[in-house]
């Protein structure tokens, strides 16, 4: 692909950020506050809006319910869009209640399971009200020793309760549905990997598909390979981007592995990812919420624009050839090319600074928002409502 067909593409990449990036998070050890991190949904929008002014591409905030709830998501919706933002995934919180020490979907107790289905059902309320079209849904459940519970009782409790969430859905809406291999159950996660979440798609209807959150397979996992999978099945419906060098770290993706990260874009830029969600889900636990995300933003745009820059016409010779290394060194020349230059030009075509962590430290806006906000007090990330 020529370079202007790869601005073209660049161009119309949009990444949405999460709401939940912005805080100030940590871990089961501590948490440490950072001056002028945003403290409530409206701060968080706000944040959302400066990462989109800087980087020219991340036009909608993905919201967590109910760390985000508002009495009035119409307000919440016109805020967004005052900052020329729009709202996008609808996060349903299935593990911060003390009713879900056994589940919440999947819970032996019905009035807890009844309980967790109208919670889905709200979100779905609530992404109608402000015009969202995605409820993206985690389950934290599963069991910690063998015999806690019956395996195959859980998973029909699963597929009865989310047939439920999905009857819910208005035409043009979504499910997403996250799977992770472990934590915070640590022998059986009723939604462990992308073959189950696969099956109960498929078995819930065209509204359904799977997220990947990169973070959410056990090490040496081809997460491409199940990308390109997904992808030929239709079943794709988004993206939780992160990094990780040993487990759910939600670490700034690309910050570990960018070649995997380049592996994983190529899946995209070769199918067709039309309706596919890009979302970051990350925790920034020791750097600055804000300038950690536009960096996110920016190492997913350099892996795509290596990505489409793969010589398609070589590559597939050389696969039809046999030539193994040849083929693969194909790859590594569009994986090596510096594409600094190339997302310079895109950023300048859509009226932002070439490099928008740069112009993030040098607007003084870390300063200024310790300044505005001060340093909010903390308690533990998922405590926060
Ligand atoms: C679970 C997860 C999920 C979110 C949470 C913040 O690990 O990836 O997507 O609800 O992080
Ligand atoms: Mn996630």
């Amino acid at each position: 692909m020529d370079e202007a067909a790869v601005v073209e593409r660049v161009k119309s990449l949009e990444i949405e950020t999460p709401s939940w990036g912005y805080g100030n998070s940590g871990t089961r050890f501590h948490v440490y506050p950072w001056p002028g991190a945003a403290r409530d949904v409206h701060e968080r929008i706000a944040d959302a809006a400066l990462v989109h002014r800087l980087t020219g591409c991340c036009p909608s905030v993905a919201l967590h319910i109910p760390w985000d709830a508002v009495d009035d998501y119409g307000a919440l919706r016109a805020l967004a869009q005052e900052q020329g933002i729009r709202i996008g995934a609808i996060n349903p919180n299935l593990f911060g209640d003390d009713a879900y020490r056994l589940g919440s979907l999947c819970h032996p107790d019905t009035g807890v399971r009844a309980a967790a289905i109208r919670h889905c059902l709200q979100c779905v309320e609530i992404a109608k009200e402000v015009g969202s079209s995605l409820v993206s849904l985690w389950l934290p459940d599963g069991t910690n020793y063998p015999g806690q519970d019956d395996l195959r009782a859980r998973h029909a409790r699963l597929t009865e309760g989310l047939e439920k969430v999905y009857s819910a859905l208005p035409p043009g809406m979504r499910l997403l549905v996250e799977y992770k291999f472990f934590e915070p159950a640590f022998y059986a996660t009723d939604l462990p990997d992308w073959g189950t979440a696969a099956l109960v798609c498929r078995r819930l209807g065209p509204q359904a598909q799977v997220l990947v959150d990169t973070g959410h397979h056990p090490q040496g996992t081809n997460i491409e390979q199940i990308v390109a999978v997904l992808l030929a099945e239709g079943l794709l419906g988004g993206f939780h981007f992160n990094n990780r060098k040993y487990a759910d770290d939600d670490l700034i993706v690309g910050s570990v592995d960018p070649f995997e990260l380049f592996r994983i874009m190529r899946e995209i830029a070769l199918g067709d990812s039309a309706g596919v969600a890009f979302m970051i889900d990350q925790s920034h636990n020791v750097e600055g919420k804000i300038d950690a995300m536009i960096q996110s933003v920016m190492n997913i745009q350099t892996a795509y624009a290596k990505a489409l820059l793969v010589d398609e016409g070589r590559l597939t010779e050389a696969q039809a050839a046999g030539d193994v290394l040849g083929a693969h060194r194909t790859l590594l020349e569009a994986f090596e090319t510096d594409v600094r230059p190339l997302l310079a030009r895109v950023r300048t075509e859509v009226g932002v600074a070439p490099d928008p962590v740069e112009a993030f430290r040098a607007g003084g806006h870390a300063a200024r928002l310790a300044d505005e906000r001060g340093t909010a007090s903390v308690e533990s990330a998922y405590e926060r409502t």
